[in-house]
């Protein structure tokens, strides 16, 4: 018996830092057509998909940095997506910057079912970066200052048939992240990201990029059963080269569908959620082949134990 869920991936091109939330939206909104016109279930959009990567500058100005930020989702820029998603019945899901009513401060996604109800909340755990202004940099990667660790876990919710998890960005360079979604029975973790075909502090891996984000995007999608779909914010943004290749992974690996280009772009599969218990009931059977005593040092140091 099959169990299929149609996921549509919309990879979103630059955004400008002028660009408004309601242009963003706009765009959002188009895609989310195309993905309709496929007969998805649910389209996915990346991380803080309503801004330009707003942590790549110094800002000094508490004002200023929050207003990068949503104090209410959705907030009334944002509503056109909800009621579009609403009128046609699609689920979606995608990132943006949380600002609390308490003043905290979170890079944060969301899944929305297909009668517009939020159904499922991350806050990002792995924030990547530094935290002061580093000037030698072309560009900052501030997330570090401007967010603070999400206090949600990783979760896995019950929605579209089916377990969801969620994450963002950097957590997928973590296995970790995807063990966790996993012993959780995830079928399905959905993430966006803004990932610099340049890093500063290592330029010799500038060529690798593209082949790190398929790596671990793989190899969590196998090593735990799942499916997976990585969405990028890609192309050249305010003077820094993001890359693409969003892509749909099988819970085997292989990946089954990838944008071509790095502007707005909609990929679709049909993901049969039922094909994870091919690997969940026998390669990677946790609760047979699982030495979890053998684990303890993953949870019990941050950094390398050395004796
Ligand atoms: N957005 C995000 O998490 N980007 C990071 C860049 C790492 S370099 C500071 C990533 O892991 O892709």
């Amino acid at each position: 018996m099959s169990r299929i869920l149609i996921i549509a991936a919309a990879q979103m091109g630059p955004i400008a830092r002028n660009e408004s939330r309601s242009s963003a939206v706009a765009r959002m909104c188009a895609l989310m057509e195309i993905a309709v016109d496929q007969n998805a279930d649910i389209v996915v959009f990346p991380e803080l998909a309503l801004t330009t990567f707003f942590p790549r500058w110094f800002i000094a100005d508490q004002e200023e940095i929050d207003g990068w930020f949503e104090r209410q989702m959705p907030g009334h820029e944002i509503q056109p997506l909800f009621d579009l998603a609403k009128k046609m019945k699609i689920g979606f899901s995608f990132g943006y910057a949380e600002l609390t009513d308490k003043g905290h401060h979170f890079n944060t996604s969301i899944i929305v079912d297909k009668a517009g109800n939020i159904v499922g909340k991350y806050r990002k755990i792995h924030l990547p970066g530094h935290k002061e202004n580093e000037p030698w940099r072309p560009f900052q990667h501030l997330e570090k200052r401007y967010f603070e660790p999400g206090d949600l876990g990783f979760k896995v919710f019950n929605a579209f048939n089916g377990r969801l998890g969620l994450c963002i960005c950097n957590d997928r360079r973590w296995p970790e992240t995807f063990r966790v979604l996993g012993l959780q029975g995830a079928e399905l973790v959905m993430l966006g990201y803004n990932t610099p075909a340049h890093y500063p502090p290592a330029p010799e891996h500038d060529h690798l990029q593209d082949f790190h984000n398929h790596l671990v995007l793989q190899a969590g999608a196998y090593q735990n059963g799942t499916w997976i779909v990585g969405v990028a914010k890609a192309g050249h943004e305010e003077g820094c080269d993001l890359i693409g290749g969003t892509c749909i992974i099988s819970p085997t690996g292989v990946i089954m569908a990838q944008c071509k280009g790095l502007g707005d772009e909609v990929i679709v599969h049909e993901c049969d959620l039922n094909l994870c218990q091919e690997i969940q009931q026998n390669i990677f059977n946790f609760e047979l082949h699982r030495e979890p005593d053998s684990y303890k040092l993953i949870t019990s140091t941050k950094g390398i134990v050395w004796e």
